[in-house]
């Protein structure tokens, strides 16, 4: 039988990403350049001949945004729609608002990479009363508050990503939907490697680029029947390579 498709995107430059902040749950809009990505993102899905019939997103603007141009210019915004707190950022703890930069002396480069890109070491957490903090944010009303993150690491978003992953997107792609994930940075390392089954070393040196879509074809048990790639891939290494180096320069 055919490969199942599954296409994730990040969403494109958000005005955190352009001023170098951390950004977690914050909910921050896209840039200019960021809306043009998205277009991009949707251009390559046209030429590609990938046809999603089915888009997830986070409960954040610049993922939901960053869906609705890609779709407008792939001509398919008819598609079904399920937009989930599962899929949002991984929580940025009380690194939410800080320059990368600034972290980056504060902390030294150790604790900077282990904060950014560690499996299981959260940041510390942030206080309900932190400007930045989504303590009672109408958006998040139906989660449990005692669910609801106030800092994460990696594992523990693969860990609330999962129950969704498995009662929602796979059950689509078992229907042999093709699904467009409109996601962030770190949710979707999460999902690459839960697919992949690469080790916790390894996803810490995989950084994923803005407005690129990156395709898995997958088996009957969601397998890849071969490595991701992504649609553009000399402007996806240069993106990843970007991420790497952020908070080293201005
Ligand atoms: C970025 C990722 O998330 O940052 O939270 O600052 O994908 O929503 O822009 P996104 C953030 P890094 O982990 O790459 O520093």
């Amino acid at each position: 039988s055919q490969p199942k498709k599954l296409i994730l995107v990040r969403h494109g430059q958000s005005e955190w990403n352009e001023k170098n902040l951390f950004t977690g749950w914050v909910d921050v809009k896209l840039t200019e350049k960021g809306r043009s990505e998205a277009q991009r993102a949707g251009v390559l899905l046209k030429e590609s001949g990938l046809k999603p019939d089915i888009l997830y997103t986070s409960k954040l603007s610049r993922a939901i945004q960053t869906a609705n141009i890609a779709l407008e210019t792939a001509d398919r915004l008819f598609i079904d729609v399920k937009r989930t707190w599962r899929l949002n950022e991984r929580h940025y703890g009380d690194l939410q608002g800080k320059d990368k930069s600034e972290a980056l002396n504060q902390f030294g480069p150790e604790l900077f990479k282990t904060y950014r890109r560690s499996y299981d070491t959260p940041p510390p957490p942030i206080a309900d009363d932190n400007k930045f903090s989504q303590f009672g944010d109408e958006r998040y009303k139906e989660i449990d508050p005692n669910v609801l993150p106030k800092t994460e690491s990696l594992k523990l978003v693969i860990d609330r990503l999962l129950p969704y992953w498995q009662d929602e997107i796979a059950r689509d792609l078992l229907d042999n939907k093709t699904v467009l994930v409109v996601a962030h940075g770190n949710s979707l390392r999460g999902l690459y490697k839960h697919l992949t089954g690469i080790t916790a070393e390894e996803i810490s040196e995989i950084n994923i680029p803005t407005g690129i879509p990156l395709v898995f074809e997958l088996d009957s048990t969601l397998n890849p029947i071969k490595p991701p790639y992504y649609l553009d891939p000399e402007a996806a290494a240069a993106g990843a390579a970007a991420v790497a180096a952020q908070g080293q320069k201005k």
